[in-house]
């Protein structure tokens, strides 16, 4: 990381299947537009990923493929730090002396955790329930003053900000108590089930775009995303589907949702849906071009995760040695 700016970014994402738009608008498209005003530091969360099982050559390959990935999306590793968090060990050893400073019913709350213990029943473990101390921990090492998620995160948020305004008033001040940073509207959903959100792990491949589908995938799932009988583009109640394109073709286009309404007034939910594909796939063209270039060079993959996480390892150490003092 060249130059120090006054305040820092944290964020992090799971190297969990395919990067999809929802991750993008979502997240990681904040991410690139912060890096010029803070000190950025974005993280492959691989712990956080194996709450959930999964096949380990498949994983290890969609971490390389992940890291990959967010280079192309402009993450640029000259300005940020971009680590992998098995790498930097300070992480695990923050998140048990944090875990001793957080509540059993306050993981309970975790909406994530509901979700993800009903949707994985047959593996419900302990780092599921204690995942949001990993993450809370993740945050705080860095003495972030802002983390740019998604809302399905806000919740993780308000805990890390209770357990580090907890800590500073038992031992005395530590941490930064770190502001969320969400974009409005910026909450992309599923287009089987537009009621849940987009997600990179839903089985149903259908549901999500991925940064990499090709032209022709993007505009067959947008072209069979579910919508209502009224074919008319308004955004509004029980219209989940077709508000979803309109925040997809909104995040795409930087067009307003008024705006939207008013271009596609008198115009069929068809013609709809061709325009958002075309907008969408004019949109990932770039970053999919830089992919397959960086994808190539695995060497200065290599390179940049692990001068990011040799640096991570010693701004981290700082904030750990400091906890373990007190
Ligand atoms: P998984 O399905 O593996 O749980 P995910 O797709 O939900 O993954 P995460 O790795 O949990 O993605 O999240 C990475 C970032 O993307 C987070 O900041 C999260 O808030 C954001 N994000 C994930 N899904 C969406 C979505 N549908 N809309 C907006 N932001 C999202
Ligand atoms: N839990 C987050 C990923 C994540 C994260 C973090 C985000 C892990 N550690 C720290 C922000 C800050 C998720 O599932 N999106």
């Amino acid at each position: 990381m060249k130059q120090r700016k006054e305040k820092t970014i944290f964020s992090a994402i799971q190297p969990t299947g395919n990067i999809t738009i929802g991750n993008y608008f979502g997240a990681i498209k904040n991410w690139v537009q912060l890096q010029p005003d803070f000190n950025c530091i974005f993280s492959l969360a691989d712990l956080h990923a194996i709450t959930v099982r999964k096949d380990p050559e498949e994983f290890k390959q969609k971490a390389l493929e992940a890291y990959a990935l967010l280079l192309a999306c402009e993450i640029n590793v000259e300005k940020s730090l971009l680590f992998i968090q098995s790498q930097v060990n300070t992480h695990c050893q923050l998140a048990w002396m944090l875990s001793c400073c957080t509540e059993f019913g306050e993981l309970a709350r975790m909406t994530q955790f509901k979700d993800k213990s009903s949707s994985h029943s047959d593996n419900v473990n302990c780092g599921l329930f204690s995942y949001p101390v990993l993450m809370l921990s993740d945050i705080l090492l860095y003495r972030a003053d802002f983390v740019p998620v998604g809302q399905d995160q806000k919740q993780h948020l308000e805990l890390t900000r209770t357990v580090a305004e907890r800590f500073n008033f038992l031992y005395g001040p530590t941490f930064t108590v770190p502001e969320p940073y969400i974009k409005r509207g910026a909450k992309i959903k599923s287009l089987r089930d537009p009621t849940k959100k987009m997600s990179k792990s839903d089985p149903d491949l259908n549901s999500r775009i991925e940064l990499l589908d090709s032209p022709d995938k993007i505009m067959k799932k947008i072209k069979r995303a579910v919508t209502d009988p009224e074919n008319h583009v308004k955004y509004g109640e029980n219209k989940d589907g077709i508000n979803n394109l309109m925040t997809i073709y909104s995040c795409t286009t930087g067009k307003t949702l008024d705006e939207i309404e008013k271009e596609f007034d008198g115009i069929g939910y068809g013609e709809f849906k061709t325009t958002v594909a075309e907008a969408l796939i004019e949109h990932l063209a770039p970053i999919q071009k830089n992919y397959s270039k960086i994808i190539k060079d695995k060497g200065y993959i290599k390179n940049c995760y692990k001068d990011s996480a040799e640096e991570a390892l010693n701004i981290s150490n700082e904030t750990l040695n400091e906890v373990k003092k007190k």
